[in-house]
Order: structure tokens, then C-alpha cells, then sequence
């Protein structure tokens, strides 16, 4: 298959584009790198440094023997080049990474939050134009977020709902209750997409994908320079692996208040099969399709107790902090999300074992002299700022 990676310079996007490309496939990788501006505005660093994109493309070209296109395009800035890149390579399957992925990022204020939906928005805007312009049969595979759901009182299923009101029945798209503006955006794009697939015929399947976690998967393990941007910081870290982290660093582990969050969780390798059978087997013209992508839920807390009692067996000394939450979000509260659309396609999930855990503190350990203390506990609240506060 000919597929574009957008957002391939990314934690998921680069192991993707590695995948695909292993495993024969015509991979072109379109990035505008704009994830390494946002590192450098909040001040943060990868805990193992990361090549330039054309470094790694290199770096894999020599490895693997095969060839990964690049293509520099913002694609939410950009309308004339995106439309170029897609009439160029014509893809038939596009992976889109292309977002602002971070919830604290897009709460620190006016300036970032109208960022990152338009950024997000507006970028797969413009991949949705440039596919009915140049490649109307092209199937896109949107990451998007268990988060556009929240945490309802009720059962969530994969993307849409039957229900039945004042007597008569309908299938509608399941009530989204977010809870970040980056969360939203993701709400927005599932909007757009699923008009266009009934407006123009398009083809997506969303993935409301978990919290991903893992530092790495066989492609990146292969050289230095293949790594994955792994963090640890409170903006763009996610939280089993800010937890190794903090283990690592005897800083004691940062639950947000009661820990009794519960969210679908996945390995990084889940993520890369996820889209690949997404993508072999592609929705038909005209459909938009939700698959709920995570293989496992867990609370803050039962995550917490798992890298305690790893991290204590590797003889760290770890301890488990409740500190006030910077976010607002239920802290206990119900949870069942359906997941049975991947797994009937042929996932086997890689579940969090103690072994799983064991290999994120082996290369944590190995770069231990490289963590910043400083970048863990979160500095950025969700509750209002000040009114007085200048609009930015
Ligand atoms: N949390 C802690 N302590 C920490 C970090 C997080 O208790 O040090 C809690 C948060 O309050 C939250 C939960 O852990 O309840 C998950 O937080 P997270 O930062 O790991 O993940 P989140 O902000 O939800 O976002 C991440 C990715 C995002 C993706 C999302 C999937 O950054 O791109 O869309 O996971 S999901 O959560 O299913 O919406």
C-alpha cells in the first residue's frame, strides 16, 4: 500500500512509519515538526535525545534497506501544499498523527487552547479536502481519543449508539463529555469526519485510541538513532511512564488526587497493530467507523501499585504521593468501555505485565543522568485563571 504518515515525526508516528515500511509498504512521512517547537516553548526534553527526521530516515535506509519519504507541510497552515503532497503520492491509506496531542498544553491559556483546535481542526479540515480533491477512494485512519467520551455513567460503546427517545429509535453518534480542550478537538474532528463520509463517501475509521504507554517497539530498539520521543515531563508525558520515571529518580509517584481515574490503557507495539489492521482492512466509501482502541483499564492507583512493587523489586526506593489534581475530572467514578472491534479483527493484545514494566525501567535506568527533576510535578492547572490576566 501507498501510505502517508502524517504526524510521522511524532512518539507513535515515527514507529509507525518504520512498521508500515518494514513490512513493505510505500511509506511517506509528513511533518511539519512542530511537536519539537512545542518541546522547546514549555522547556522540555525527550528522555533519550531524538535524530533529526532525515537522520532517522537515513539511519532506517541503512538498517532495513528501505527508503521512508519525507514531505515538510503544515498541513492546518498549508492547504496548497497538503493538496500538492496528496496529488503527488496519491496515498490509499492515511494514518493521521498530525495533532496537538497534549491536554495540559492546550489548558494553559487562551493562546494555546485556540492552538491546538485549530491546529488540530483545521488540519484534518484540509487532509479531508485534499482527499476528496486528489484521492477520493484514500481511507484515512484518524487517531482520536478514548477522552472525547469521558467518564459517563453508563456503558461506552465503539463510536456510535442506539437509542430510543419519546417512543422512536435512532443511531447516533455517542454523547461526548471531554474533559480538556485538546480532548475537545478530537470531538470536533470526529464531527467533520463523519459528515464528510455521509456528504462526500470519504472512508475513515476513527480510533479512540487509550493512554498509550512504552518506550519502544522492534524497529526503534534496532539503533540509537531510531528511538522514540519518550517524556516524562507533566505537559506531553503520559502517566505509566512518568510514574517509571519518578520511580527511577526516587521522586515520590504524582497521583492527581484520589487516583481512582480509571482510562483504557495500551503498549505502543498495540498502537502500531491497531493501525495496520485498520488499514488492511479499510471502512467502506461512505463509512465512519469507531473502534475503541485500548486493550485494558486500570485506575491511577492500581498503576501506581504496579511500578511500586516493580520499582521496589529493582530496589528503588519508591513511594506513592496524592497531590492536589491540577485537572477537573471525576477522581471515582464508573467505567466500561466496549473494545471487541480490534480483537475481531485479529488483535492480541500486549498486556501490561511485570515484565512490561521491567524493560520501561531497564532503558529509564540507562538514562537516568539525563531526567530533569524539575519538568515532573505539574505547573499547569485547568481552573480558571485570573480575570485580570491579559487575554494571552
Ligand atoms: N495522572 C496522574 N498523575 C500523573 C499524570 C496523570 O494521576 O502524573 C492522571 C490524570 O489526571 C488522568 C490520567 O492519569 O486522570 C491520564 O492522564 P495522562 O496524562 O496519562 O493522559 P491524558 O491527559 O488523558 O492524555 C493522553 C495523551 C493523549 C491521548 C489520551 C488518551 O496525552 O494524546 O489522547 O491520553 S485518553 O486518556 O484515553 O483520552
Amino acid at each position: 500500500m501507498r501510505i502517508l504518515v502524517l504526524g510521522g515525526d511524532g512518539y507513535l508516528g515515527w514507529p509507525t512509519a518504520m512498521y508500515f515500511s518494514a513490512k513493505g509498504h510505500d511509506v511517506t512521512v509528513v511533518d511539519n515538526f512542530a511537536k519539537r517547537n512545542w518541546e522547546a516553548e514549555v522547556g522540555v526534553e525527550t528522555l533519550m535525545p531524538v535524530r533529526s527526521l532525515q537522520a532517522r530516515v537515513k539511519r532506517w535506509r541503512q538498517i532495513s534497506g528501505k527508503q521512508i519519504g519525507i514531505a515538510v507541510c503544515d498541513i492546518a497552515a498549508n492547504p496548497r501544499a497538503t493538496y500538492k503532497v496528496f496529488e503527488d503520492f496519491k496515498p490509499e491509506a492515511v494514518i493521521h498523527y498530525a495533532e496537538q496531542p497534549s491536554a495540559p498544553f492546550s489548558m494553559q491559556g487562551r493562546e494555546q487552547c485556540v492552538y491546538t483546535q485549530h491546529n488540530n481542526v483545521v488540519g484534518t479540515l484540509n487532509v479531508l479536502f485534499a482527499i476528496r480533491h486528489a484521492c477520493p477512494d484514500a481511507h484515512i485512519v484518524k487517531l482520536g481519543t478514548m477522552g472525547e467520551y469521558g467518564t459517563p455513567n453508563i456503558d461506552i460503546e465503539e463510536g456510535w449508539i442506539d437509542i430510543e427517545h419519546n417512543g422512536r429509535k435512532d443511531r447516533v453518534l455517542y454523547p461526548k463529555k471531554p474533559g480538556s480542550f485538546y480532548h475537545l478537538s478530537n470531538v470536533h474532528d470526529s464531527h467533520n469526519l463523519e459528515f464528510a463520509c455521509r456528504a462526500w463517501g470519504v472512508r475513515v475509521t476513527d480510533l479512540n485510541q487509550g493512554v498509550v504507554y512504552g518506550i519502544d517497539t522492534d524497529e526503534c530498539r534496532q539503533h540509537p538513532d531510531l528511538v522514540t520521543s519518550f517524556h516524562y515531563d507533566a505537559v506531553f508525558g503520559t502517566v505509566i511512564n512518568r510514574f517509571v520515571v519518578q520511580a527511577v529518580k526516587g521522586v515520590p509517584l504524582t497521583v492527581y488526587g484520589k487516583g481512582g481515574q480509571t482510562r483504557g490503557f495500551l503498549d505502543i507495539r498495540d498502537t502500531l497493530r491497531c493501525v495496520e489492521l485498520a488499514a488492511e482492512n479499510p471502512a467502506e466509501p461512505g463509512e465512519f467507523r469507531v473502534f475503541n482502541q485500548f486493550t485494558e483499564q486500570f485506575s491511577v492507583m492500581d498503576l501506581a501499585a504496579k511500578v511500586e512493587a516493580v520499582g521496589k523489586a529493582r530496589g528503588h526506593q519508591v513511594s506513592i504521593d496524592h497531590i492536589d489534581n491540577p485537572r477537573v475530572e471525576l477522581e471515582e467514578h464508573y467505567y466500561n468501555a466496549k473494545h471487541s472491534k480490534l480483537p475481531e479483527l485479529g488483535l492480541e493484545p500486549h498486556l501490561l505485565t511485570d515484565a512490561t514494566i521491567e524493560h520501561m525501567f531497564e532503558v529509564v535506568e540507562a538514562n537516568a543522568e539525563r531526567i530533569d527533576e524539575d519538568l515532573i510535578y505539574p505547573h499547569i492547572q485547568w481552573h480558571m485563571p485570573s480575570p485580570a490576566r491579559h487575554p494571552n
